[in-house]
């Protein structure tokens, strides 16, 4: 006998399933806005540690920059250095030369999203953040959270205001155009602990100094908000790299070690 397939159940399911998801996030440990390989390292070793984590994409699929390797040659190139966070995450490598070791970009993207959200982290896609929750307490500002829309309102330009998603920790993980941080600095004046109290922009190519400058760059640069992969390497003016990704992955570790210790 064929069991029953209704319409209606369908979708209610869908509905209050989504619903129950959405509603228990407005409130979060830490919000992560971009689900690059940083923002989902991070978010992986902080839900581990059993703190709740949401991560937000503007795209319909995370992973950012990480599905095409270089010029779409989908490898990625790790070096030592990030090694064991593929060993961490089960992603297979192979070695090239000496410190360099190869990856299937898609094996090591795919892996990423999948332990992030195993380990606990709740991702909702097609959301983009447009600004951030910024309040004063006992006289010192911190950041609270974000403000966000669907991905669609923004593109249709419809004029439709969004809801806000707060979080003890916010971490802009957005890549090289460090949006969040930008905008922080751009609508409230305050200055972000990076060289110029800005955002800095990234320098030209330079593998080796970059690697480590993202690294380096990845700090809590206010109170309550934290720059990791591409976004603190933008933000602390450190040198672009390129298809390689141990730093990458190293400052998601970084950021996720940083707001733990925050947390806790
Ligand atoms: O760019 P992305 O992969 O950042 P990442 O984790 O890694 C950088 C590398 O992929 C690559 C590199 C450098 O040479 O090695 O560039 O630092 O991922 C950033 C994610 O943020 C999302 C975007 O869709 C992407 O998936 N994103 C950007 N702006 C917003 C956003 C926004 N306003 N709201 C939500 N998501």
């Amino acid at each position: 006998m064929d069991l029953e397939l209704d319409e209606k159940v369908i979708s209610r399911a869908i509905i209050e399933r989504y619903m129950e998801k959405l509603l228990d996030h407005i409130e979060s440990d830490c919000v992560i806005v971009g689900g690059g390989p940083a923002g989902l390292v991070c978010g992986y070793f902080l839900a581990r540690d059993g703190y709740k984590v949401s991560l937000l994409d503007k795209k319909l699929s995370v992973g950012g920059g990480m599905w095409g390797g270089a010029m779409m040659f989908n490898e990625i190139v790790v070096q030592e250095d990030g090694r064991q966070i593929l060993d961490e995450f089960g992603i297979r490598y192979r070695n090239y030369a000496d410190n360099y070791y190869t990856a299937d970009s898609v094996e090591a993207i795919t892996t990423l999203i999948s332990k992030a959200v195993k380990a606990g982290v709740t991702i909702f896609n097609g959301f983009e953040v447009e600004d951030v929750v910024l309040k004063e307490r006992e006289g010192a500002y911190r950041v609270e959270g974000v403000v966000v829309n669907w991905s669609t309102v923004n593109m249709a330009h419809l004029p439709v205001d969004p809801i806000v998603m707060n979080a003890r920790y916010t971490i802009d993980a957005t890549g090289h155009d460090a949006i969040v941080a930008t905008t922080l600095v751009r609508k409230s004046g305050i200055r972000i602990d990076s060289p110029t109290g800005g955002v800095v922009g990234e320098k030209p190519m330079w593998a080796q100094v970059g690697e480590k400058g993202t690294v380096d760059c990845t700090k809590e640069v206010f109170s309550g908000f934290v720059v990791c992969g591409m976004a603190a390497n933008a933000v602390g003016g450190a040198h672009r790299m390129g298809p390689i990704f141990g730093g990458m992955l190293n400052s998601g570790r970084k950021a996720a070690t940083l707001v733990s210790n925050g947390l806790r």
